[in-house]
């Protein structure tokens, strides 16, 4: 009786905390990248690829066509700013700058400058849902902007278990959930929005492994959701390629419940 009772608090506390669920994936796609791409933002708009690519000096926005693969636009962004994460939100592209306290608002079409504003402290990844700007600023922390107000409605922390998660960089809203590169990791994980735990995770280390033998490339750092929602495009920071891979099925609904 007594064990009986013991396994089943035993069990019941294995389930409570279980740990991020392990994603697969294939490779569907490879696209050869220049390693002057020092990746800071990826996302796909409109059957097209934006990168914003990073540094000082040497900063600019760059807009691909998906399905080639080819360069069609660059705009060169002023020598101070260091780019940092960029996403599309309602026709209008955000860039985050890492130290100036600013973010921008592009058009995405042409890159004119539209206009800014200002952030409280660095920027990391942007990306958005039907509501918010949802960006990371290097910590564990996860900001929800207004894009009316352009003022911060919420802050999410994230958490792996008891543990927080900092250095969350490139940011992708799929299928409900946050995806995050993690600065220095193989591992993208993935968040639920509202209680800031992983959920789950994705693990790089083969290509990763595969881009560090035959190239002097930088972390792993970029995600864009394809049109399909398994769909992904990865890469990382001056790496000679990005990829397209397939995940697993998305996490089901039973297992995030239990997780809340
Ligand atoms: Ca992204």
């Amino acid at each position: 009786m007594k064990y009986t009772i013991l396994s089943f608090v035993f069990t019941l506390s294995i389930k409570t905390a279980a740990a991020p669920t392990e994603l697969t994936y294939r490779i569907l796609e490879r696209q050869s990248q220049t390693l002057d791409n020092f990746v800071q933002g990826l996302e796909i708009f409109q059957k097209k690829l934006y990168l914003s690519s990073g540094g000082y000096g040497e900063s600019s926005l760059r807009k691909y066509d998906v399905k080639s693969g080819e360069l069609e636009l660059e705009y060169k962004i002023s020598s101070d700013i260091f780019a940092e994460g960029l996403t599309i939100f309602k026709n209008q592209l955000y860039l985050l700058s890492w130290r100036n306290k600013r973010a921008m608002i592009f058009d995405p079409r042409n890159f004119n400058l539209l206009s800014n504003f200002k952030i409280p402290g660095e920027g990391w990844g942007i990306t958005h849902n039907e509501t918010h700007l949802i960006y990371s600023d290097g910590t564990d922390r996860i900001r929800f902007i207004n894009p009316t107000s352009l003022k911060i409605d919420r802050i999410l922390h994230v958490k792996d278990g008891k543990r927080r998660v900092k250095n969350l960089n490139e940011l992708e809203y799929i299928n409900n959930n946050i995806w995050a590169n993690v600065w220095l990791s193989n591992r993208i994980i993935v968040i639920d929005p509202q209680s800031g735990k992983v959920i789950a995770f994705l693990d790089l280390n083969k290509i990763v492994r595969e881009i560090n033998s035959s190239s002097t490339s930088d972390v792993l750092n970029g995600i864009a959701l394809d049109s399909n929602e398994r769909h992904i495009w990865i890469t990382g920071k001056r790496w000679p390629w990005r990829f397209k891979i397939e995940t697993s099925e998305a996490i089901p609904t039973d297992i995030k419940n239990a997780l809340k």
